[in-house]
């Protein structure tokens, strides 16, 4: 019986990434919502998990990992016996980190800033954010033509660390409609035993 905490945002793609996988993989996990708004995670309480002051972060046992791709990474080597989530395979694998830095790259300074912008009111360059958008989107749309999966034939923590800022990315006014490679993709995802959605938003909470 593992004890595993996740603290998080329950808006945040970078903490559904980490209870998507939680959940793909059967692990049960406490939930523990961060209070964003209130600056709870500046708080000497949570710093002291993440000192970057940014969830997700996930306790288990005496092991506290921040970050969410760190966390996919963990969770992967630790519970997916059958290592399929990360690969063993060398080219596989980087293959997979090839995605995790577009994760924390194109897809966090595109789809998720564009979304900031909408949903908290992010003082960002909401226009520069929906081009880097659609030029990540793009470069996903061509990768996917003729794969089921970001890599190899089967779901990797790269579809993970990928699905929910793409999924949601019409809350930041960019739309999915000119990428049906991509829209299949998030479906297949979304069809996996275990799945669980991001709680969708209503554009506009920080109006
Ligand atoms: N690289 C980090 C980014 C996490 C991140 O940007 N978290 C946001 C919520 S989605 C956050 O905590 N923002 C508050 C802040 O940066 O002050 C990760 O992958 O976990």
């Amino acid at each position: 019986m593992n004890n595993i905490k996740l603290y998080r945002h329950p808006l945040s793609g970078h903490s559904h990434r980490a209870q998507l996988l939680l959940s793909l993989l059967g692990l049960s996990a406490e939930l523990v919502d961060v209070d964003l708004a209130a600056g709870e995670h500046k708080q000497a309480a949570f710093l002291a998990r993440n000192g970057f002051g940014q969830v997700p972060v996930l306790e288990d046992g005496d092991s506290t990992i921040a970050d969410s791709n760190a966390i996919l990474v963990y969770l992967a080597e630790r519970y997916d016996a059958g290592n399929t989530w990360l690969p063993a395979d060398p080219a596989l694998a980087a293959e997979v980190q090839r995605f995790l830095s577009t994760a924390a790259g194109q897809v966090a300074s595109g789809p998720a800033a564009a979304r900031l912008v909408n949903v908290f009111g992010a003082a960002l360059d909401h226009q520069r954010a929906i081009d880097v958008a659609h030029n990540v989107l793009g470069v996903l749309e061509s990768h996917l033509d003729g794969r089921d999966w970001l890599v190899g034939n089967q779901p990797t923590i790269a579809d993970v660390a990928n699905y929910a800022y793409i999924a949601h990315a019409p809350e930041g006014d960019v739309s999915l409609d000119n990428y049906p490679q991509v829209r299949a993709w998030l479906q297949r995802i979304a069809a996996l035993p275990g799945f669980v959605p991001m709680q969708a938003t209503a554009v506009g909470l920080a109006a």
